[in-house]
Parts: structure tokens; sequence; C-alpha cells
């Protein structure tokens, strides 16, 4: 344990592969793709394909039911020893398709007593939803901050649909700014552990990252990650950043250097899909396909 940090905070990270970079090399996470519905639009998603917030976007991950997402976890934990995290990363968001999201949570804490919840959202219905996490012993959550200033913001989401209304442009993105800002300080309040995932669009919030970086710190984030866009029309960028490019490694990195010293950086992020399984950087789903599971849980 680095000596610096806190013990309870240790016991939450030792295990946890995105939160500890050590614990990558010896831990194992899964992703059951139970959240199909989202709240927002985001110009570099398509709707077709998995939540580009915290995963690669461009790809389709098998949707599965609460039931079977279980016999899917049951299936893996008796296959890879390593397995200690169940996170749920869409396809769409985990915080507005909630239903979905906590019934799985919950079987599966009842049939796996030790194994790690993690959930990753945009934060729009994250307020929501701080209580339940915490009473379900949900002790990651990733909130995808893009931007704290909604100028910037409704150059990256042209929609938001919160209150059972459409909202748009700077007003959408003022409301979504403020709820991912009340949601990650009352995690920190919680003392759950949050990451902070940031879609880097050159020309757009490359440099306001620096800002996004700042105020994140401020309120408690235990970890920032800048990820790069991935920018492919077929797969998603479109409306306000169609045309729009992904940064070249060399300025992802002299962004992140220029990071140093903010919030603790995370360098490790392999971007899954919202169905990986296995290592960080390996991705065993396709051996653990719902038709190759055993019918029953038993
Ligand atoms: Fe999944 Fe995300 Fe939890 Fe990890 S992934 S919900 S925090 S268990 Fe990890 Fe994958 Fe990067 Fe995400 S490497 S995309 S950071
Ligand atoms: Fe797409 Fe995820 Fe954005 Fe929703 S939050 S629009 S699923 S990238």
């Amino acid at each position: 344990k680095p000596h610096e940090m806190d013990s309870a905070v240790w016991e939450k990270i030792k295990d946890h592969p995105c939160f500890s970079e050590e614990a990558h090399h010896y831990f194992a996470r899964m992703h059951v793709a139970v959240a199909p519905a989202c709240n927002i639009q985001c110009n570099y998603c398509n709707r077709k394909y998995d939540c580009a917030n915290e995963s690669r976007p461009g790809v389709v991950s098998e949707r599965l039911t609460p039931d079977q997402a279980l016999r899917k976890v049951i299936g893996v934990a008796n296959e890879v020893p390593q397995l200690s995290v169940l996170g749920i990363a869409g396809p769409g968001d985990a915080c507005y398709d909630w239903k979905n999201t906590k019934a799985t949570f919950q079987r599966v804490a009842k049939e796996i007593a030790d194994i790690k919840l993690c959930i990753s959202t945009n934060g729009l219905a994250l307020p929501d939803r701080v209580a339940e996490l915490a009473e379900m012993n949900v002790d990651h959550v990733t909130i995808t901050i893009n931007m704290v200033d909604p100028r910037i913001g409704a150059k990256i989401y042209p929609w938001i649909f919160y209150d059972n209304r459409r909202y748009t442009g700077v007003e959408a993105a003022t409301i979504l700014h403020e709820r991912q800002m009340s949601g990650l300080e009352m995690l920190t309040a919680r003392g759950i552990l949050t990451k902070i995932n940031s879609v880097m669009i050159p020309g757009v919030n490359d440099e306001h990252l620096i800002e996004v970086n700042k105020w994140v710190k401020e309120r408690g984030a235990f970890l920032h990650n800048v990820m790069p866009l991935i920018s492919d029309p077929a797969h998603g960028t479109h409306y306000g950043l169609s045309g729009q490019r992904g940064p070249k490694a060399m300025e992802l990195k002299a962004l992140q250097d220029r990071l140093e010293g903010g919030a603790k950086l995370m360098r490790h992020c392999r971007q899954c899909r919202a169905d990986a399984v296995g290592l960080l950087g390996e991705d065993r789903g396709q051996e653990f396909t719902l038709d190759r599971l055993p019918d029953k849980v038993t």
C-alpha cells in the first residue's frame, strides 16, 4: 500500500483493475450490457453502438436481461479466477436505465458476495441514484465529464432529456453540468470513489480539460481518465461534430503531462466494450456469450 494512502481507500482499490494501475496486472473485470436506454445525446455517439462515455465506440455488445446477466457473471466467475469487479457501462446510461442496473446488481450481489460493483454514467440521473448506490455497496462510480463550461457543452451535447422534457443548447448543458457536479459531491460526501472520464475532442474541449481537472479535483474525484475521441462517422461522430478528428497519441500524452499535479490521472485505460470480460487489454467476451452458458444457475 502506498504509505500516503488511507487504508479504507486501499481496501477499495487494491483489487480493482481500473482504479489501481498495479491491480490491473492481476485482477479482471467484466461488464454486462444490461442498460440500453440513454437520456442524453452526445455528438460522438450513435445509439446503435456502445456508449462511448466509457467504452470503445463502434462495437455492438450483447444485450442481456438482469437474469441473463446473472447467469453470465456466474459462468465467468467459475472460469476466470481473477474476476473481482462487475461493471455496468451501458450500452446506454446505467443510472438512467436504473431498473435493469439495480436488478442486476441485487441479483449478482446475492449470489456472489465478494464481487465489487462498479458503474459508469453520464451523470444526469446520478444524484437520484446515490442513496441506492450506497445501499448496494457500490464503491466505484465513473462519471463522464467533458466540460464545466456549458458553452463548450453545447458543442458536445445537442440535447438532454430531463424531468420529462427535452432541453437543447446551453440550457441543456447547464443542467447536465450542475447534475454532474452535485452527483460528484454527493458521492465524495459518502466516501464512494469516483473516476472522471473525459473524452478529448481536439479544438473543442482539449484545452478546457485543464479546467475540468481542477473542478473535479476540488470535488474529491479519485482519478481522472482522459480518453481520446475515437472518430469514425460510421460509428458515431456526427451532428455538430461531423468531420471531427480524434487526437493523435502525442497530443493526448502532451495533455496528460500538463495535467500532472492535478487530480490523479489514470493512464492504463483500454476503452473496454460494454460486454468486456477479462484482464484489461484482453477481451474474453466471446468465450462467454449467452449460448455458451449453462441454462440454469445452480
Ligand atoms: Fe468497467 Fe469502467 Fe468499472 Fe473499469 S472499465 S465500469 S471502471 S470495471 Fe476501466 Fe475499461 Fe477504461 Fe473503463 S479500462 S474503459 S476505465
Ligand atoms: Fe451515447 Fe453514452 Fe452519450 Fe448516451 S451517454 S449519448 S449512450 S455516448
